[in-house]
């Protein structure tokens, strides 16, 4: 059994990584230590804030940390919300005030089909004593919906349309998309090194 610990207090984030690590893993994540403080994101780019937030909780306690940093780029918006996903409507704003701004700079800018393109980026760093061990890519291409749909997963899922198929990733649930999401494929990598023959 593998622990690690995740930089977050996101339970939707830490509730998909168990989901996709399997019960050879172990993942626990930041809601079991309330003395940790927040790490501000400074960062300019998905990896400098993953790396900060994994090492700025590997300095503070033992063991394998890893951090996620993901986020959704849209090519009508020039990559917005991309690394400002999280806090796109403001520090508090619910996932729905999220993706209605979204969706509103979409109709602003006329967006039709093809500048609805957008993917979703995840980048986890592995630590371990204050020390980058590892970091590790996964990407997801799709398209904005018109409007939400569905009420599986978090964030914007509702309005995200993984590329081959129909649905949301709002109206797959789970089991769907934790074979194919961002944050699959970087945990794949992720396994892949910390498990070697995992990948063959
Ligand atoms: P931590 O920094 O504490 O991990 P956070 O939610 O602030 O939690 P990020 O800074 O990485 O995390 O911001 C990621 C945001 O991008 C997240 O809040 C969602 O709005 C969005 N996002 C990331 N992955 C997503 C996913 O799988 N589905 C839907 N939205 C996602």
């Amino acid at each position: 059994m593998i622990r690690l610990l995740v930089a977050t207090r996101n339970a939707h984030k830490t509730r998909e990584i168990q989901h996709i690590l399997g019960s050879g893993f172990s993942v626990r994540d930041l809601r079991a230590y309330p003395q940790i403080s927040e790490i501000i994101e400074t960062g300019t780019s998905f990896e400098e804030n993953a790396k900060l937030k994994a090492l700025g909780v590997s300095t503070k306690l033992p063991g394998l940390v890893i951090a996620d940093d993901s986020g959704l780029e849209v090519d009508a918006l020039g990559g917005a919300p991309g690394i400002h996903s999280a806090r796109y409507a403001g520090a508090n704003a619910t996932d729905t005030e999220k993706i209605d701004k979204l969706l509103e700079e979409l109709a602003r800018v006329r967006a039709k089909n093809d500048s609805r393109r957008a993917r979703f980026h995840c980048l986890l760093a592995l630590a371990r004593n204050g020390e980058v061990l590892g970091v590790f890519e996964g990407t997801v291409k799709g398209q904005i919906t018109q409007q939400p749909r569905g009420s599986h997963g978090f964030g914007y899922d509702p309005i995200f349309v993984p590329k081959g198929f129909e649905r949301t990733f709002g109206e797959l649930g789970p089991a769907e998309k934790n074979q194919l999401s961002h944050r699959a494929r970087a945990l794949e990598k992720l396994r892949t090194f910390l498990v070697p023959r995992s990948g063959q």
